[in-house]
C-alpha cells in the first residue's frame, strides 16, 4: 500500500505482527489514544471560540495552575482507555498518584501501563500556540491478575514498549514508535481520519538549530553556558538559528524535521530542570533514539536513568546525535 492513502488504522493492522509480543493488545491500546486525541483535537480546536479557557483553579502536584483544557485533556484520556479496559494502569501529570485500573476485578488480565502528559505545554493556548500530548507505553513487572503497584511505573525508559505524541499544531499529528522507527501521521479533519504522512521520520545527523529558554542563561551550568555560547559562534556554518517555542512536543518535531537541539537544562533555581523523567523525557527519548536521534541529561542516557518518583524532574538534551554529543562534551569539560 502507498504511503500516501495509508491510514493510521490500517498501518496499526499491517504493522501488528511486527511488535514484541503479539496479542493485539498494544494495538487496541494505540487505536483508544488516536480516539482519545481526536477527541482532544477538537476541543483544543475550539478554544478560541469557548469559553474554556483559563485556569479552572485547581493546582497539580508541581504547584502549577491547571487550565481547564488540561483537565479536559486529562479526563478524555483515562476514560478512553480506562472504558475500553485495555491496560492495567495509567499515570498521568495531572495525577497525584497513578490510577489502577480494575482493582475491585479479579480479571486484571492487562499487561501494559501508560505514563501520560495530556497536554503539555498548556500555557500556550490562551495564545494560540501549538501544544502536544506525549505518552509512554511499559509492560507491567508485577504479575498479571492482581493490581498494579509504584513498581510498575518506576521503570527506566530503555523498557518502554511504545511512545508518542500528539500535536496540535497547524495540523493535528500522531507521531509514535513501537521500537521499530518513528512514524507520523497527519489528520484528515474533514474525514477525522490519520493518514501516513511522514513514514520513517529521522533527526539529521547534524543540526543548525538550538532551542533553550535562554531567558534563563545566567542560572545555567558552566557547560550549557559554553554550549549556547559555540552555537552563537561564528564558524562555517554557525551561528546557528535559536527557535523556542515553549512546548516541547513542537519544539521536538520541529528539530527531529529540520535537525536541531532542545535543551531543558539544571540551573540554580531548579536543581532538576523543569521535564519530568516519566511523563516526557522518556518517552521523547525513545523517539528520538528510534529517529537516529540522542538524549541525554547532559552526562548520562535519559533511557538509561533509574526513576525513584513518579513526578521526578531530570535536566533534558535532545536532537540531532552529533549536537547532543557536543553539548555532552562541554558538560563534561567545564
Ligand atoms: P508543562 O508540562 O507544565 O506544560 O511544562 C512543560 C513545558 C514544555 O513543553 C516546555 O518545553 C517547557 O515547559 C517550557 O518551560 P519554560 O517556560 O520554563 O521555558
Ligand atoms: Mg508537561
Amino acid at each position: 500500500m502507498s504511503h500516501t492513502n495509508q491510514t493510521l488504522g490500517e498501518f496499526i493492522i499491517e504493522n501488528q505482527s511486527s511488535f514484541k509480543y503479539t496479542s493485539g493488545e498494544l494495538s487496541r491500546l494505540i487505536n483508544s489514544i488516536r480516539l482519545a486525541a481526536k477527541v482532544v483535537n477538537h476541543e483544543v480546536n475550539k478554544a478560541g471560540l469557548v469559553d474554556i479557557l483559563g485556569a479552572v483553579g485547581d493546582t497539580n502536584i508541581q504547584g502549577e495552575n491547571q487550565q481547564k483544557l488540561d483537565v479536559y485533556a486529562n479526563e478524555k484520556f483515562i476514560q478512553t482507555m480506562t472504558k475500553r479496559n485495555i491496560v492495567c494502569g495509567i499515570a498521568s501529570e495531572e495525577e497525584d498518584d497513578f490510577v489502577a485500573i480494575n482493582s475491585q476485578d479479579e480479571n486484571h488480565q492487562n499487561k501494559y501501563i501508560v505514563l501520560i502528559d495530556p497536554l503539555d505545554g498548556s500555557s500556550n493556548i490562551d495564545v494560540n500556540v501549538s501544544v502536544g500530548t506525549i505518552f509512554s507505553v511499559y509492560r507491567r513487572v508485577t504479575p498479571v491478575g492482581t493490581p498494579v503497584t509504584i513498581e510498575d511505573f518506576l521503570q527506566k525508559g530503555n523498557q518502554q514498549v511504545a511512545a508518542g505524541y500528539v500535536i496540535y499544531g497547524t495540523s493535528t499529528m500522531l507521531v509514535y514508535t513501537t521500537g521499530d522507527g518513528v512514524n507520523g501521521f497527519t489528520l484528515n479533519p474533514a474525514i477525522g481520519s490519520f493518514y501516513l504522512s511522514h513514514p520513517n521520520m529521522q533527526f539529521p545527523e547534524d543540526g543548525q538549530i538550538y532551542s533553550v529558554n535562554e531567558g534563563n542563561y545566567i542560572h545555567f551550568p558552566k557547560g550549557i553556558k559554553d554550549f549556547i555560547k559555540y552555537c552563537q559562534k561564528e564558524e562555517e556554518d554557525r551561528p546557528y538559528t535559536s527557535r523556542y517555542i515553549g512546548s516541547l512536543v513542537s519544539d521536538f518535531h520541529r528539530n527531529m524535521i529540520k535537525g536541531g537541539i532542545y535543551m531543558y537544562p539544571k540551573s540554580s533555581k531548579n536543581m532538576n530542570g523543569k521535564l519530568r523523567l516519566l511523563y516526557e523525557c522518556n518517552p521523547m527519548a525513545f523517539l528520538a533514539e528510534q529517529a537516529n536521534g540522542k538524549a541525554s541529561d547532559g552526562f548520562t542516557r535519559i533511557m538509561d536513568i533509574e526513576p525513584t518518583e513518579l513526578h521526578e524532574r531530570v535536566p533534558f538534551i535532545c536532537g540531532s546525535k552529533n549536537m547532543v554529543e557536543k553539548a555532552e562534551e562541554f558538560m563534561r569539560n567545564a
